[in-house]
């Protein structure tokens, strides 16, 4: 017989990171990680973990012929500076990889007769504003409203929204008759800063960068104007959206995809909170022409009513308690 586990793809990156910890601690069903990275040893013991890709189709075989996914909670993405740089292999990560798992999850929804739950992250990238003007004019976007990402990333993201749609609530509309469907919820979030994880290759990293230099000590130069607004989350918060919004009855849900936020900062404020709590800060400013570009595209919060409606989202972390509580506690343990 098949195990039955949580599937954890990108599980080396700062979401998975916080995840596993959070999921090996709460003693739920055996985790199954993904990454082509090699797991971080103090959380080897935590999950069986394999190293490849979630594009290898043979590699995914294998382990559908060994382990049933009760759930799927999909991380891996190339990030939205990172695509600008390699646009074709973003998209055979970011939308073949996931039509990859979204099959798979289909298959096993029909073949078990029960929905496999599909957890994927989204991002604000999803979002497109045309020029500063309207995102000054229009400060909290509903979940449908400016959908025209400019960049490769935040085009896949909203692409993949739609796939899980369509395999949650139309796959094989033609047959004769209807096949138990796999069961997609995600969340669209903001620029995620965590403490004990430096990001990679994300346009939102201005803000935990200035962070995890200044508490170490370092010089830092933001690559962006000190007016760029956007939403930022604390990790544990983001943790937090994942786990509820897997967790919600189904017949709660009114929509798919959510938007969750938790606090919006301009650049300056957010070097201000940096400086409140490491008075020796040097942050400077020379803005990436092109990645201030995506900041711009990116409003400067979302509106997440309907997720505090349907499933009862709400962060623990506003600006204060994220530095005060979370971040610069943990950071300074970290560095010191
Ligand atoms: C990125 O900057 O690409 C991500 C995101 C906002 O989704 N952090």
């Amino acid at each position: 017989m098949r195990k039955k586990v949580t599937l954890i793809t990108g599980a080396c990156g700062e979401i998975g990171h916080a995840l596993i910890d959070h999921l090996a601690e709460q003693g739920g069903a055996p985790i199954l990680t993904l990454d082509l990275q090699d797991m971080a040893e103090g959380q080897r013991n935590k999950v069986t973990h394999i190293k490849g890709s979630i594009t290898d189709k043979a590699l995914l075989e294998q382990l559908v012929s060994q382990y049933e996914f009760d759930q799927i909670i999909h991380l891996a993405a190339l990030l939205s500076t990172r695509a600008e740089f390699s646009p074709s292999l973003a998209h055979r990560v970011n939308v073949e990889g996931t039509l990859l798992l979204l099959d798979i999850a289909a298959e096993q929804s029909e073949f078990r007769q029960k929905p496999v739950q599909f957890i994927f992250p989204s991002s604000i990238a999803a979002y497109g504003m045309p020029d500063l003007a309207t995102k000054s004019q229009f400060p909290n976007v509903k979940e449908w409203e400016w959908n025209y990402p400019t960049t490769m990333y935040g085009a896949n993201k909203l692409y993949c929204e739609r796939l899980g749609i369509y395999y949650s609530e139309h796959f094989k509309q033609l047959a004769e008759e209807k096949p138990v469907m796999l069961e997609f919820r995600s969340v669209r979030f903001p620029g995620l800063i965590s403490a004990f994880t430096v990001p990679s290759g994300g346009t939102s990293d201005y803000g935990p960068e200035m962070l995890h230099a200044a508490a170490q000590n370092k010089a830092y130069a933001c690559f962006v104007r000190p007016d760029s607004a956007i939403p930022f989350m604390a990790m544990p918060d983001a943790i937090k959206a994942l786990i509820a919004l897997a967790a919600a009855p189904a017949d709660a849900l009114s929509q798919r995809v959510y938007n969750v936020t938790a606090f919006s900062l301009t650049a300056e404020q957010f070097a201000a909170e940096v400086v409140r709590h490491f008075p020796q800060a040097a942050i400077t400013y020379a803005p990436h022409l092109k990645r201030q570009g995506i900041v711009d595209s990116w409003p400067v919060d979302t509106d997440d009513h309907k997720a505090r409606k349907d499933w009862g989202w709400l962060p623990d972390y506003d600006q204060q308690r994220c530095f005060a509580e979370y971040l610069v506690p943990n950071i300074k343990a970290r560095y010191s």
